[in-house]
């Protein structure tokens, strides 16, 4: 075995490779870009070797500086992780050259499966099930047309170079494949730089399930069972679990042993993934082979108890397998959830900014557990354009399906998170899901359970408003029990509570609160005679609440609504409020935030930050401009709001740091301005 190891990604995979080799024994080498120096990768290593810029291309994408890196430093073995140079062959061949150990496959395997029709033909030649379909060398449309009529309709034109679903065209009917044709040959030139196609009967609900194989430099092949990933979004994964349902003990050794057959037609070495499209009867046919760790190798671990990353790197080092077939075995159910900092309602597009909460529930990380947790970011840390706006996957298993989902919905309700937008309220409607929990699984599940996955916000309940507005009261040092006062004796003096609070308003406190529309939602606390009364719309209930854990910024209580009590986390960052109850979370924002994020401005100087994530709507202003106190300056776009950002003061805009459309994260300067000459 090597004794140092250098690992040329970052994030989540860049975490999960140090733990097992840190496990080992090994020495890890991180790279990081300008964008990372910070990064949780660059902690969790040994050593780290700055790279580049921000940009993939200037950095993660470097296999010159990679390479340097790694012979500077001593290491022996370069793990790739997934995504930047993992599938490169040219990068697998310079790390033989260099005479280092690349833990992949040789590059003459990933260069095999690396072209779509020449992998086809590959397999064919291997007795590897194909979709019918033709994908030879001979591109006349006449011809082309001719096998399609005899594929049967509807077919699918691909093209031989695409992926990830680009270039592709369903052709329903003879008449019309002359111009799906030449329209997916008119992309896929444009694309890919090649304008071959290839032919295929257009499978209906198919599935997409996946053979985790393993090959050593001994010839030795096994399999580590499937791994079920049909819930996609626009050909991103979204939920991966293991078993895949409804699979037999047969079907199961046939697809393991042709995926077993495609690795070794490739003289396949390490972790490759071989996947397959599913007909609803079961009948598999072969897609393509990704020559790396995937994303979703942790619910292959959950299942078998092996560590893949630990067989990725014995196997490099030129051991055996460490297992044969007959000594792996299938305990359990795993499923994995890819938690995203998007905006769901907006069609996830990423949410970029500073993670101020990130907490999980009780959790392993990187390793087998009930829960396990594979994240690359920390509270504090930043979710930036540069890379995947993934936050961290949520794995968990199961004695069987249901159990592993009960765990999973539950373990989604129990992360905290502030500061950025993510799809964890979707994963919850997913895990719900009837046809999810039936296990009714193919590609177009999301987009067929559409309404039920995209409900719209229905009216804000009473309880989560009345949460929000006694844990800002908690916070402010109120309590909420009739016994005593209105005041704990430690808390802020109220009459001091520079707020609005005045001896005179003691009895009414008004929260205009809007929720995740924009639309007002206000409602009142009421003190009497040592009771308190929560208002809202002329309706009056009674209210006591109970702090159960306090910090900064984050209030644990629980509340008795007109004798209901619930148990509420709420988040406050800044003005906005997530409360979190019965395993949902609802984000609140208080009235005046535009005004706090003035003050800010005033407090640095002259320099106006944004005072959540959003977007730049328009720009009002450009170097140089005098302004007054209260002009506006900007607006930008957060929580399907507009905010007009005035300035603050009489003085000249020394610089706009952006223009209309940026994404900005909370806190980011916006504009500078000078105060005035005079
Ligand atoms: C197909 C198909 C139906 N019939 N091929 C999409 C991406 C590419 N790698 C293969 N894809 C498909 N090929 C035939 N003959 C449907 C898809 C497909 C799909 C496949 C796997 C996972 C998700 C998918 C989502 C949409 C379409």
């Amino acid at each position: 075995m090597f004794e140092t190891l250098l690992i040329a990604n970052r994030g989540e995979i860049a975490c999960r490779i140090a733990a097992t080799a840190r496990r080992m024994g090994l020495r890890t080498v991180a790279v990081y870009s300008d964008a990372d120096a910070q990064s949780r990768h660059v902690a969790a290593c040994d050593f780290a070797v700055h790279i580049g810029a921000a940009e993939p291309r200037a950095s993660y994408l470097r296999a010159d500086a990679i390479l340097q890196v790694a012979l500077q430093t001593g290491a022996q073995a370069i793990h790739p992780g997934y995504g930047f140079l993992s599938e490169n062959e040219g990068f697998a061949q310079s790390c033989a050259d260099a005479g280092l150990t690349f833990v992949g496959p040789p590059a003459s395997a990933i260069a095999a499966m690396g072209s779509k029709s020449a992998a086809k033909a590959l397999m064919e030649k291997a007795g590897v099930p194909l979709v019918p379909g033709y994908h030879g060398d001979n591109q006349d449309p006449d011809f082309l047309r001719q096998q399609a009529d005899a594929i049967g309709y509807p077919v699918l034109i691909k093209a031989s170079a695409g992926g990830g679903g680009k270039g592709m065209r369903i052709v329903n009917s003879s008449v019309e494949f002359d111009e799906a044709l030449a329209s997916c040959k008119r992309e896929a030139a444009s694309s890919f730089g090649d304008d071959r196609v290839l032919i295929e009967r257009y499978l209906l609900k198919p599935r997409h399930i996946e053979i985790q194989v393993f090959g050593d430099s001994h010839g030795n092949y096994v399999h580590l069972f499937e791994r079920d990933c049909s819930v996609q979004r626009r050909h991103q994964k979204v939920i991966e679990e293991a078993p895949a349902p409804g699979m037999t003990e047969e079907r199961r050794q046939a697809m393991g042993d042709a995926a077993i057959a495609a690795a070794r037609a490739v003289a396949y070495v390490g972790a490759g993934t071989v996947e397959f499209i599913v007909e609803p009867d079961g009948r598999f046919y072969f897609m393509e082979m990704n020559t790396r760790l995937q994303v979703e190798h942790p619910v292959t671990e959950m299942i078998t108890g092996q560590d893949l990353v630990e067989w990725q790197l014995r196997v490099a080092a030129g051991e055996t397998l460490p297992l044969t077939q007959d000594a792996l075995t299938l305990t359990g159910h795993a499923i994995e959830a890819r938690i995203y900092a998007e905006n769901p309602d907006k069609g996830f597009l990423p949410s970029i900014g500073t993670l101020s909460v990130l907490e999980f529930p009780a959790h392993t990380e990187f390793a087998l557990g009930d829960v396990r947790v594979d994240g690359g970011v920390r509270t504090g840390d930043t979710i930036t354009p540069h890379y995947d706006p993934m936050i961290a996957k949520l794995i968990v298993r199961g004695r069987d399906r249901n159990q592993a989902r009960a765990r999973m919905l539950r373990a989604l309700g129990d992360i905290r998170v502030a500061g950025l937008q993510t799809n964890i309220a979707f994963l919850r409607r997913l895990m719900a899901d009837d046809a999810f929990a039936a296990a009714d699984l193919d590609t177009g599940l999301i987009e067929r359970r559409h309404d039920a996955l995209f409900p719209p916000n229905g009216t804000v309940a009473d309880t989560t408003l009345a949460l929000a507005a006694t844990a800002v009261l908690q916070a402010q040092g109120y309590v909420g029990t009739a016994k005593g006062s209105a005041t704990t004796a430690t808390a802020a003096d109220p009459w001091s509570v520079a707020d609005g609070w005045r001896i005179a308003a003691l009895h009414r406190r008004i929260f205009n609160f809007l929720d995740i529309d924009g639309q007002p939602q206000d409602v009142e606390l009421h003190y009497d005679s040592g009771a308190w009364r929560f208002v809202r719309n002329g309706e009056s209930r009674s209210l006591e609440w109970t702090g159960l854990a306090s910090q900064p910024g984050r209030q644990q209580l629980r509340i008795r609504l007109d004798g209901q009590d619930s148990n509420g986390d709420i988040l406050i960052h800044g003005e906005t409020l997530t409360i979190y109850r019965d395993g949902e979370s609802h984000v609140l924002r208080l009235h005046d935030a535009v005004a706090h994020a003035q003050d800010e401005g005033a407090d640095h100087g002259g320099s106006l930050t944004a005072p959540m994530p959003g977007k730049i709507i328009s720009v009002a202003v450009k170097s140089g401009d005098t302004v007054k106190s209260g002009d506006t300056l900007l607006v930008m776009e957060a929580m399907k709001m507009e905010h007009t950002i005035f300035s603050p003061r009489d003085g000249v805009v020394e610089e706009v740091y952006y223009q209309a459309g940026d994404q900005v994260a909370d806190g980011t300067q916006l504009i500078a301005i000078a105060e005035s000459a005079e």
